[in-house]
Formats: structure tokens, sequence, C-alpha cells
């Protein structure tokens, strides 16, 4: 009986390395590499985001909170947390407009962001870069301050593998068309300078495609940015949307490319309890899907949404469990697990 199991043990063994080896010529894993040194430089395949082997990806990480609050929670050690620990493959640089952020200081907002950008690369994590619009919601309010800042960081990155450009973070009380005319006026812009980059805009109703104003993604399936190379945003927090946007999702994703450039485990206020339930629901079908996503934040502010609890970023220790809130131990339990890059 002993040799029976020993023997079973070891003809699994075998099988095991034998499907082991196998799938190493079909995808790569963290031992072949970073996640850009795995996938190079993205661009939009049908729905899908794709790698320069032409295959499908999803990227899993984690967004900023907005870096002119929280400069003190980015620097070498928490991103290498964010690179070794997390095994995050994106890091969203999340630069407000308003609210003390880039209006104020245009050229020191693009320093930082450039700076992140770099120490993103030399980690081997792709950058999102967003132009965090929010209040007022028309991105055309900021149209002037977009062409500016993207000729900018498009100049000074173009040469990069590791930079998608997010122009527009949460278009709100403004119609998808308003939205399409601005993509389309900043687009050109980022193209003159970086051909090749993924460009990501934001759709209407906070980028719900328009379910948070009553309508739904046909108003842009019907009427979609005259652009190449673009993914449309679609943002939720998993406590306060549900089913009713999973269905649109759902339904969405076999016609638009979505990359999910934000999301919350908590309420749309950023604050209040992890829902588990729904957030593990809309994950599962993001996976299913290869539907890329960064988590609001990787930060310690004082709300329900950081991964990290208060005062972290001031201790600098982002490693051990104790520094993480319910919300990060989630977030870094699902975005740790073995990607599965494809490379064949
Ligand atoms: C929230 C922050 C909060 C800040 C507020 C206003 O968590 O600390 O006071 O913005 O700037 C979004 C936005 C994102 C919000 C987040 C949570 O993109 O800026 O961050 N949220 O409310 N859309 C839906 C939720």
């Amino acid at each position: 009986m002993k040799h029976l199991r020993a023997l079973l043990a070891t003809c699994a063994t075998i099988l095991c390395l034998t499907a082991a080896s196998l799938s190493t010529q079909a995808s790569a894993s963290a031992a072949d590499g970073t996640p850009v040194d795995i996938n190079g430089q993205l661009h939009v395949c049908g729905v899908n985001l794709c790698n320069e082997h032409d295959n499908p990806i999803q990227l899993r990480g984690m967004s900023t909170h907005g870096i002119q609050w929280f400069s003190e929670c980015y620097n070498d050690a928490s991103l290498d947390a964010l690179a070794n620990d997390w095994k995050s493959d994106l890091l969203r640089v999340a630069m407000y407009v308003q609210e003390d952020g880039y209006e104020t200081d245009p050229e020191g907002f693009t320093n930082q962001v450039n700076d992140l950008v770099d120490a993103a690369e030399a980690r081997g994590l792709y950058s999102l870069i967003d132009f965090h619009t929010l209040t007022p919601g028309d991105p055309n309010f900021n149209i002037d301050n977009a062409k500016t800042f993207f000729a900018s960081v498009a100049a000074r990155n173009a040469d990069k593998n590791n930079v998608i450009y997010e122009i527009a973070n949460e278009p709100n009380g403004v119609s998808w068309s308003a939205i399409k005319d601005y993509a389309e006026q900043v687009i050109p812009v980022i193209r003159a300078a970086d051909p090749d980059a993924v460009v990501i805009v934001g759709t209407r109703g906070w980028s719900s495609l328009g379910v948070s104003d009553g309508s739904d993604e046909s108003e842009v399936v019907n009427n979609p940015v005259d652009a190449t190379n673009l993914m449309y945003a679609f943002h939720f927090y998993a406590a306060s949307h549900t089913d009713a946007y999973r269905e649109t999702v759902s339904r969405a994703a076999s016609q638009l490319p979505l990359f999910v450039t934000e999301f919350g485990t908590v309420k749309a206020t950023g604050d209040g309890d992890v829902d588990q339930g729904s957030t593990n629901a809309w994950l599962d079908l993001l996976d299913q899907l290869k539907i890329s996503y960064a988590n609001w934040t990787y930060s310690d502010a004082p709300e329900g949404s950081a991964a990290f609890q208060p005062g972290t970023c001031a201790g600098g220790d982002y490693s051990s469990d104790g520094v993480l809130t319910e919300s990060g131990q989630l977030l870094k339990n699902r975005i740790s697990t073995p990607d599965s890059f494809s490379t064949s």
C-alpha cells in the first residue's frame, strides 16, 4: 500500500513536471522577468489589451491617491513592496487637475508624474498616467491644460514601453458626445508625440459607461471615438455598484475594449466597510474577461478604500501584514497570484 502510494505520488510529480514544462512554452511567469520585460509595448487588439506577442493580457495593479496629498506614500520602499510583495503589474498615477492639483503648479506636477513613470519603469511595472478630472465633470473645462500636459508627458516618455495615457478620469454631468469631442482633440496631441501608446478615455456618469446617468454602453458602441489603439474606462465601487453594473460590463466587454482604471472595495464615497462578496464577484468577472484593473488606493488615507493603515507612509514599513487594511489585504491576495501572460 505504501509503495503504491509512493508510486502514485511519483507519477503525479512526473505529470506535474510535464504539465509545467509544457505550460512554460506558452506562458511566462515572474521568474521570466517583470511584467514589462514579458509583455513589452502594449496595443489594443479587438476588445482586448494585447502584449507585443499579440496575445490578450490582463494587468492587475494599484492606483495612487491624489499625488498632491499623498506624495509621501510613493518612494523606493513603497514601490519595491508594490513590485515585489504585491507582484503588481501596474501603477496608476492619479494626478488631480483641480483640488490643489495640476492647475496650481503645472511644471511641478508634470515632474512628479514623470518621476513616478521612471520609478515604475525601473521595477518593470506599467504606469497609467491619469489626468484626474473630477470636479467639474466636463473634461472640456480642462482641455487647454490637458493638451499642454499630454504634449509634454507624451514627448518626454515616447521611447518608453511602459506608459498608458488616461485622458479623463470621471466625466460627470456631461454628454457622451462632449466627452468624445474632448477625446478627439486630446488624442492627436498624444499621437503626435508618442504614436504607439494605448490611450484610455473616461465614459459618462463617472466612467460607468453611462449607467449611473440612466444610460448604457450603446451610446458609445453607436458613436465610438474616432481613434485607434483606444480603450474605454469603466469604474465601480463594489459596495455601491453591483449586479446591474456587472451585467453592463459582461455585455459591453464583447463590443468595447474596457479597462477598469479605478475601482474600490467600498462605497463610492471611498469610505465605509469593504464589501468582500461584491469585490470578489467583480474581480472574478474581470479575470474571466481579461479586463485590466487598478484599485483605489495604494495609500494610507483615513478611509476604507485605502490599502494601508493611517500612519503607514510616515513609518516607512510597507511589507508587514500589520500595515494593511482589510481592503489592502484583499487586493494584495488577488494581485499577487501568478499572472498568465502568454508569450508564444
Ligand atoms: C476621493 C478620495 C477622497 C477625496 C475625494 C475628493 O478618496 O479622499 O477627498 O476623492 O477628491 C472616485 C474618484 C476619486 C475619489 C473616489 C472615492 O475618481 O477621486 O476619491 N471615487 O470617492 N470616483 C468614484 C469614487
